[in-house]
């Protein structure tokens, strides 16, 4: 098969969309505007690379709350996302009903999430069975925290894809820890690849905090399972560059743990590398930085001067509509 040439524009484009429009949400959440706030701040080299991997006609997506540049790369606009962060009534993923960050749009092939943790991973077997059952083409991608590997619904999907031998890419985002619980903490292992051998999946670790790499990695793993559907478990080694979410302070981690993090920041090494590689100039840099801030300011006006939903529309888009329902 034909290779397409790496975009590596698009991909840039991608990360600073995604880092600009986070640094926004929390001026939004300081400012008094967005009540809640919860960040893919270091999480954003592998998804930026994913995104460009997968084939929105076919594959479906089951996120976790970290996953902005994710959606934006599967169709999810900027104004979509900040009408979903501002609950508005014109809020594409649920009009306003789910919390912020629970993003869902049938249309874009991506699937609302509950707050339980882990419970995509048991929806996105659902969609691989139907898609094995249809005969349709297409891979699920789900997503979760290195914490949640603690539900019973990981195990669960699991052991169901490796049985029903479902095109799911199971993706942990290993940011080393769970809101404020430390990763020996929560687990003994020093990473996840006993899961796979477990359900006889197949593993794979790579580093999520750097595009180029991730690119590779995934590439690989993508076309192995579109030419032999199957389950994959990857983790992907990422950062956390923000507290748990805009409800705590981020005190628990040391001095030593932040700046690990910071040192590991996704868009200064995707920087350096594509400066080093000479893929893309500063100069081009620097222009898509500036035509993306105009952007976010603009939607960010349009965000916050749209409806809120009218109060006697509350039952609607929750609960099947029509009578005897
Ligand atoms: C079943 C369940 N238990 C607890 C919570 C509260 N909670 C929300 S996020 C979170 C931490 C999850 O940590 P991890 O899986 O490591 O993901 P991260 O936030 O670090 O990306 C917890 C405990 C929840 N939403 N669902």
């Amino acid at each position: 098969m034909q290779k397409t040439a790496i975009n590596y524009e698009k991909m840039y484009e991608l990360l600073i969309l995604a880092r600009k429009i986070d640094e926004r949400f929390w001026q939004l959440n300081r400012a008094g505007e967005a009540p809640f706030v919860i960040s893919g701040k270091g999480h954003e080299g592998f998804q930026v690379a994913l995104a460009q991997l997968l084939n929105q006609k076919i594959d479906w997506m089951a996120p976790y709350y970290r996953d902005l540049p994710l959606v934006l790369g599967f169709g999810e606009t900027p104004k979509s996302v900040f009408l979903n962060l501002l609950s508005k009534a014109d809020d594409t993923n649920s009009g306003g009903r789910q919390m912020a960050f629970h993003w869902g749009n049938q249309a874009n092939h991506i699937l609302s999430h509950s707050s339980p943790v882990t419970t995509q991973f048991l929806h996105a077997c659902g969609v691989a069975l139907a898609l094995k059952k249809q005969g349709q083409p297409g891979i699920v991608v789900t997503t979760v925290g290195d914490g949640s590997t603690s539900q019973g619904d990981f195990h669960e999907a699991l052991n169901f894809a490796s049985v029903f031998n479902l095109p799911v890419l199971f993706i942990i985002e290993n940011n080393h820890i769970a809101m404020s619980v430390a990763q020996e903490d929560q687990y003994k292992q020093k990473d996840f690849s006993g899961f796979g051998q477990a359900y006889q999946i197949k593993y794979a670790k790579i580093d999520g905090t750097n595009v180029m790499s991730s690119y590779q990695d995934l590439q690989k793993i993508i076309e192995e399972m579109r030419a032999e559907p199957q389950p994959v478990l990857v983790e992907a080694d990422v950062v956390r560059l923000t507290a748990h979410s805009s409800d705590d302070d981020g005190s628990y981690l040391n001095e030593q743990e932040r700046n690990y993090q910071e040192n590991k920041d996704p868009v200064t090494i995707f920087q350096q590398e594509l400066l080093a590689q000479q893929l893309l100039s500063q100069e081009k840099m620097t222009e898509i930085e500036e035509q993306i801030s105009d952007l976010i300011d603009e939607v960010t006006e349009e965000a916050l001067a749209a409806a809120d939903p009218a109060a006697d529309t509350l039952e609607q888009f929750v609960y099947e509509e029509g009578e005897g329902k």
